[in-house]
């Protein structure tokens, strides 16, 4: 199964979110990430054998995160992926630290999880962006409060309309 953590608005950050997408796709052309299928990446665990589930489950509940809001506020723009995406121009410390705090006890338990890359919090908004030569970082926007008090663990198939996500567990963040 393909798994990844993630951050998932509320309805109202979801719908404020999807906004910008439309706006973005009518702006530069591309896909719109549907409105239910908006998240922030935490981990991405990728393919995983399913022996491993209760695991990765336990790694996650041993995570003593502290609740938080993003303030999204800034549009980027990836050329290798031609991805649209929504960012924080100065993202909640305890973000960096939860998941800091997730990718140490995934490999705690030998869970790998795509570390390659710096991890730069973004939410995808739109995909498949045609041949775009403009700059890297757009205008800012107006911001959007999310308040983060718990994360998923999500399992992903893809489906003839796009990736299909279904929860498989909550872990609550405390309060701050
Ligand atoms: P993306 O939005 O930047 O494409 C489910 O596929 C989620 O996992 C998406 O948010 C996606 O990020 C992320 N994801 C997919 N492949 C990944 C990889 N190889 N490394 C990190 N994140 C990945």
């Amino acid at each position: 199964m393909r798994l990844f953590f993630a951050l998932w608005p509320p309805e109202s950050v979801a719908q404020a979110l999807a906004g910008q997408a439309d706006a973005l796709v009518r702006q530069y052309g591309g896909k719109a990430t549907r409105t239910e299928t908006i998240h922030l990446t935490l981990a991405f665990l990728g393919e995983v054998d399913e022996t491993l589930l209760p695991a990765a489950i336990r790694a996650a509940q041993v995570v003593r995160g502290k609740s938080f809001a993003l303030t999204i506020d800034r549009l980027g723009y990836w050329r290798h992926n031609r991805l649209l995406w929504a960012g924080c121009s100065s993202p909640a410390e305890e973000l960096r630290i939860l998941v800091e705090s997730l990718r140490e006890q995934l490999r705690a338990v030998s869970i790998c999880c795509d570390e390659k890359q710096r991890f730069t919090p973004h939410v995808t908004l739109v995909r498949k962006v045609p041949d775009w030569q403009g700059a890297l970082e757009l205008a800012a926007v107006e911001p959007i409060t999310w308040p983060c008090r718990s994360f998923l663990l999500v399992c992903s198939r893809l489906a003839s309309a796009g990736s299909e996500y279904s929860a498989v567990a909550e872990f609550s963040l405390a309060n701050g």
